[in-house]
């Protein structure tokens, strides 16, 4: 049997796996999906992202590639319809810019939300409000970061503010968006989940929803035992 032409290894809960997901539909790329257990990783995942380890991989006509943006922007250039990037260099640096910024400046910092309690978890919080805030500031009036179409930016954010956000608040019993004070926000979240393409593969939030309280268990059991190990060191 021959191999699809196109392969994605993921994970149904991640934000990054639903970004070369979201790429691969608005494109209309047909693919096989491939599931990976992230706890005992298989011989595929480990040959095809020997580096991290990690899930996205896609696989065309046989090369893997690896890096939720790195899948993305390939996508972009192999296949050129529903562009996600501007043609023009400077707004492609631009939009390279901002998604660096929502990695970097939100994505990561709701990561540190979802598994920090007390103290940290308030200072985390008030990061993502900040970049929020920045994030509030570019958008403007704008239907989307990518103008008047989805483009990579708004893929980007979309992974953690469409389908992760709510649970972060629920797992980590805080409030980090409000939907008044980011009104731009919230009407392009809005929007967003309008398109067909993005709302017919949003993952299911259960898998979402017991993939962050697994890891808010996991992690606070971990510094509680740390702090233990620290007393009895004195
Ligand atoms: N920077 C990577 C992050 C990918 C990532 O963290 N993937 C997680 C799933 S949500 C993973 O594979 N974790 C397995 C591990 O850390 O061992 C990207 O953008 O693709």
């Amino acid at each position: 049997m021959s191999m699809p032409e196109v392969r994605l290894l993921g994970a149904k809960h991640s934000p990054y796996v639903q970004r070369a997901k979201w790429a691969l539909k608005l494109k209309g790329v047909e693919y096989e999906y491939q599931e990976q257990d992230l706890l005992k990783k298989g011989p595929v995942l480990v040959q095809c992202n020997p580096i991290h380890k990690k899930v996205p991989v896609l696989i065309h006509n046989g090369k893997p590639i690896a890096e939720s943006f790195i899948i993305v922007e390939y996508l972009d250039e192999t296949w050129k319809n529903h562009p996600l990037l501007p043609r023009d260099s400077y707004q492609r640096a631009m939009t390279r810019f901002w998604a660096k910024f929502v990695e970097e400046k939100f994505t990561e910092v709701m990561q540190q939300v979802v598994i920090v309690d007390g103290e940290n978890q308030e200072k985390e919080v008030n990061n993502a409000k900040e970049a929020l805030e920045i994030l509030e500031g570019e958008l403007k009036g704008n239907k989307f970061f990518g103008g008047e179409n989805v483009g990579f930016v708004d893929i980007v954010l979309g992974s953690i503010i469409s389908v992760c956000l709510d649970v972060i608040e629920e797992v980590g019993c805080v409030k980090v968006f409000d939907s008044q004070k980011f009104s731009y926000l919230a009407k392009w979240n809005a929007n967003f989940l309008e398109i067909p393409a993005i709302k017919e593969t949003l993952p299911e939030r259960e898998h979402v929803l017991r993939y962050f309280s697994r890891a808010r268990r996991f992690n606070l059991a971990m510094a509680a035992k740390k702090r233990r190990v620290k007393l009895l060191d004195g």
